[in-house]
């Protein structure tokens, strides 16, 4: 069939929570065209470079296709089975709380839906917890704390409608890269300003006229001395100070902080606060720097307190706004999947909540007591306290803290569930049942983001295999177990109907989710339900928050919360003297189950790595593509160095991404501590201690190859080419027989060899050749390995003595790193254009190389070259002296 016939059907991205449109033309071979949807209120049209690149993910490649139980594969019914005796079997013989659910925010909010039901309601324990606790949790405490309710007030308009926007913790650039477009967009017609708070220097920095470099986890302090002024310049808004309680206990606690302790001058911290005091239109965005921190829910507060005192909240252009991570983290959120809340902000340990939704269930059971949170969870599984655990969309043995520990408590569980679209996965490798999961683009729910838009998510291709949607899995486990009538779901728009349904008995309590318009949404309108921001009641659809107070305390009025700076809970020592922060990269999501399939996607940045300042540097005597050893008392980790100005003396930056598929010492979490907030349980992600010295290599190497290599080394790191693969290696003891060790790891018994060697400068350069192709290379020297890998990494079609070369031959030029992803324009190029006088703006650029007219989300990398690269012609003005 022409696939250009088909149309093109509306979906959502399944990436971050800016929650993108996107409209897809599937070709009719399995593959899907993607642009952006022009009249998604998100977008606009607009994508970032993983939404363009989604195409390239949704191949076959990887997929988990039949259930497997005990590594075999099985059929449906035997898997299903086999999980509902065993989850029954463990409840009967030990209660309902020795079994867990571990779900995510990328599920769908119907999934989610189902998964809390069948655990809340029917299995009776509230041991269903979410990698949210990892990435939300301590803004809806800090929510409930200072609204009653966990609500995100503002709206995406209000981005381009501030004059002032403060980046908390943020790297929207990057991270929320639609977003960051609009706001640069909004710059440009009225100017506004942007502030960027993070201990290290991103890409977001780019565009800001403030950068304040805080110490890590001094948030509170720097805003306590913001609400301090606020106060003492009169700015507070009288008649919105009616709204609140407790603001003068709150000023008391800002007033004993003392702002030294951001490490900030005090010209700095003053600065910030003339600026926000004297802009009435401000919005403060905040995300991971201020939640995943041992005093998360107290920056959280820290920065509401502020916007309560001067009334700037739920109006246009003015609010906090916590940007969610995940494409359904808020679904999640308001559908209760978190272990202390019920669906429909509905609170787990309020008794009448717990009888109107059981009531409504027709539930045979109902735990009266919150369930562990993810930390918690996995500690108690590994007590031997849950016994049967069920893994749902996410990589626990990847991304919790202390990743080692926790894949030891999961591999040693009596019985463990994996659901995943993935083979193999840190996680699903450990699993006793694996069930294949319909993955995006096969499936049909609904998602909501970051600014409480519901969009619908459409199957535009079919599951592959035996692949089954979440929500019809776990219904029939439910149905298993004995609950056949609560999990008779025949498809999602039902389940959204009874969740409709749910939401007009929690507005009842006076709760601020309600979507009970929905209640009679048939098949149809939910087929074609547009993007709709909730509430959702009869009288229409919804808009701001507390612009006139009105808030869901029971006075109905916002507390201030007192805070106080309070540092990260595990500080360096002579033994681990650096602070690792931890974060993500422009290309890559997660443990990158898929957006690692995509070539262009991991052009980017190959290769874990460790930014870490010149001083540091020089200190350990570490060069630039080193490796570096980090230990922890968690553990360890081996990364790629970088040397640069970007990261504070004594602080580190490394990415979350790398796994024990991609790189299996460069698992960050194997670092990380369990420690976490004492109110909302999320883990300190960013500020570990660590020490870190030189590895002492024996050897280094660089390899393509067609096939995934079979590496045993102390570092490895393979990523995606359009060819095959590329793999950084790096050994510590030297190895005799190369060409014997290189036929194991490429798997070619008897490929024919061409070979280079010099064993003076312990150089060996070795092809494999079958049928005139070359299978694989294999680059090795005694330092890091100095080749051009993106040209070999590029060019399938040299012959095997070019290749050795490792050089380019001929008028062939070396493209240097991908900045741009979508028309993979690299580094190199784009420099050698500006030193040649070719281009001298962002506009030259993209006119000359086509770089950054796409997606726009290389813009700040693009910028940052121009401002560090000359043309080469003009002669350099000599320093003054
Ligand atoms: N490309 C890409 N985009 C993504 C994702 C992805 O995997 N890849 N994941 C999505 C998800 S789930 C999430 S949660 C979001 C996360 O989005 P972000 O929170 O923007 O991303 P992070 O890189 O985790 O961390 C943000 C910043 O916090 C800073 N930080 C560290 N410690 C402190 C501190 O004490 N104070 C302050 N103020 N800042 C600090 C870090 O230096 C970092 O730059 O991104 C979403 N978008
Ligand atoms: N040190 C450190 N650790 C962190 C963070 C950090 O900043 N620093 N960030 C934390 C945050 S904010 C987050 S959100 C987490 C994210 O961490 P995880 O959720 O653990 O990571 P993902 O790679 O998103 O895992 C999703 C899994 O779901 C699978 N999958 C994809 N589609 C489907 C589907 O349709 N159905 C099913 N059943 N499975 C599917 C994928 O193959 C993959 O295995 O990491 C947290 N960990
Ligand atoms: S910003 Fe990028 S990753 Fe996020 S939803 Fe939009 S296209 Fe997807
Ligand atoms: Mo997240």
């Amino acid at each position: 069939m022409d696939g250009s016939n088909l149309p093109e059907i509306r979906s959502t991205c399944p990436y971050c929570g800016v929650g993108c449109g996107v409209l897809l033309r599937p070709d009719g071979a399995g593959g899907v065209a993607v642009r952006g949807d022009p009249d998604h209120p998100a977008n606009r049209g607009r994508l970032c470079s993983k939404g363009s690149a989604l195409g390239e993910t949704v191949g076959l490649d990887q997929r988990l296709l039949t259930p497997r139980v005990e590594g075999q594969d099985t059929d449906w019914d035997s898997a299903l089975d086999l999980v509902a005796d065993r989850f029954s079997q463990t409840i009967r013989d030990h209660g309902p709380d020795s079994v867990a659910f571990y779900v995510s925010g990328q599920l769908l909010t119907e999934d989610y839906y189902v998964a809390n039901k069948l655990m809340k309601g029917f299995i009776g324990s509230a041991n269903i917890d979410t990698n949210s606790r990892l990435c939300m949790a301590s803004s809806v405490a800090g929510h409930k704390r200072a609204f009653g309710t966990d609500t995100v007030p503002g709206i995406y308009e209000d981005l381009e409608e501030a004059d002032l926007v403060v980046l908390v913790g943020s790297n929207l650039a990057w991270c929320h890269p639609v977003l960051y477009q609009r706001l640069m967009a909004a710059r440009q017609s009225r100017g506004t300003k942007i502030v960027v708070i993070d201990p290290r220097r991103t890409a977001s920095c780019d565009q800001a006229d403030m950068h304040l470099a805080l110490q890590p986890g001094s948030d509170v302090a720097l805003f306590n001395r913001l609400l301090t002024r606020i106060d003492g310049d009169q700015g507070c808004d009288a008649e919105f100070l009616n709204k609140a309680n407790g603001l003068s206990v709150a000023l008391e606690a800002a007033a004993a902080d003392d702002p030294a302790v951001t490490g900030l001058s005090p010209d700095q911290i003053e600065a910030f606060c003339d600026l926000w005091i004297g802009t009435g239109r401000v919005v403060t965005i905040y995300s991971q720097g201020v939640n995943q921190s041992s005093s998360g829910t107290d920056k959280v507060n820290a920065i509401l307190n502020c916007h309560l005192a001067t009334g700037r909240i739920g109006r246009p252009g003015m609010g906090p706004f916590s940007v969610t991570g995940q494409p359904n983290a808020m679904g999640g959120r308001e559908v209760g999947g978190l272990a202390n809340m019920l669906a429909c902000h509905l609170d787990l340990e309020n008794a009448e909540h717990r009888t109107a939704v059981r009531g409504f269930w027709d539930a045979p059971a109902m735990p009266d007591k919150p369930g562990l949170k993810a930390v918690d969870l996995f500690q108690a599984i590994e007590a031997g306290q849950i016994r049967a655990l069920w893994v749902i969309h996410t990589n626990p043995a990847v991304t919790m803290p202390e990743a080692d520990r926790v894949a030891k408590a999961i591999k040693n569980c009596p019985f463990v569930v994996v659901t995943d679209i993935t083979a193999q996965t840190d996680t699903a490798r450990l699993a006793d049942v694996l069930l294949p999961a319909a993955g995006w683009g096969e499936k049909s729910g609904t998602v909501t983001n970051s600014d409480r838009t519901i969009s619908r998510q459409r199957a535009v291709l079919s599951p592959p295999g035996q692949a089954r949607p979440d929500w019809q899995i776990l219904s029939q486990v439910g149905t298993r177990m004995g609950w056949g009538l609560a999990f008779d779901y025949e498809t999602p728009a039902e389940i959204f109907r009874e969740y409709a349904a749910l939401s007009g008995v929690a507005r009842r309590f006076g709760r601020d989710f309600d979507i009970s318009g929905f209640v009679d949404l048939s098949d149809e309108a939910y087929a074609a339900l547009a993007p709709t921001r909730w509430p959702v009641t009869e009288s229409g659809a919804g808009d701001r928050f507390f612009g006139e107070g009105a808030f869901f305390h029971p006075d109905g009025k916002a507390r201030f919360i007192p805070v106080r700076h309070r540092a990260p809970a595990v500080q360096p020592d002579a033994e681990y003297p650096f602070v690792l922060n931890t974060g993500r990269i422009r290309d890559q999501w997660h443990t990158m189950t898929r957006s690692g399939l995509s070539p262009r996607l991991s052009a980017h940045l190959a290769e874990p790595f460790v930014d870490i300042h010149p001083r540091d540097a020089q200190d350990l005597g570490l060069a630039p593509a080193d490796l570096a050893e980090l230990k922890s008392p968690a553990g360890r980790g081996i990364f790629r160095v970088r040397i640069t100005e970007d990261v504070r003396q004594g602080q580190l930056f490394a990415p979350i991404h790398w796994t024990g598929e991609t790189a299996p010492s460069a698992r960050v979490d194997a670092l990380v501590p369990a420690v976490t907030d004492p109110i909302s349980g999320q883990p300190e992600s960013k500020a570990t201690r660590v020490s870190v010295a030189r590895l002492q290599a024996a050897w280094y190497g660089f390899a393509i190859s067609t096939t995934p290599l079979e590496v045993e080394a102390e570092y490895w790191a393979v990523a995606r080419t359009e060819n095959g693969y590329r793999t950084e290696l790096a050994g510590c003891s030297d190895i005799e027989d190369w060409e014997q060790a290189a036929r194991g790891w490429f798997g070619v018994p008897d490929a024919d060899l061409v070979s280079t060697s010099d064993p003076k400068r312990g150089t060996v350069r070795l092809a494999f050749v079958k049928d005139n192709k070359v299978l694989g290379a294999l680059f090795v020297a005694r330092e890091p390995v100095a080749i051009m890998r993106d040209y070999l990494s590029s060019r399938p079609d040299v012959t095997p003595a070019q290749l050795l070369a490792g050089r380019a031959s001929g008028a062939f030029r070396d493209p240097g790193p991908t900045v741009c992803a979508c028309f993979g324009v690299g580094a190199k190029t784009i420099l050698r254009s500006i030193e040649s006088g070719a281009v001298t703006s962002l506009d030259d650029i993209g006119q000359a190389l086509h770089a950054g007219t796409n997606c726009g989300s290389c813009k700040p990398e693009l910028a940052d070259l121009l401002a560090k690269a000359e043309p080469i012609a003009t002669p350099r003005v000599a320093e003054a002296g």
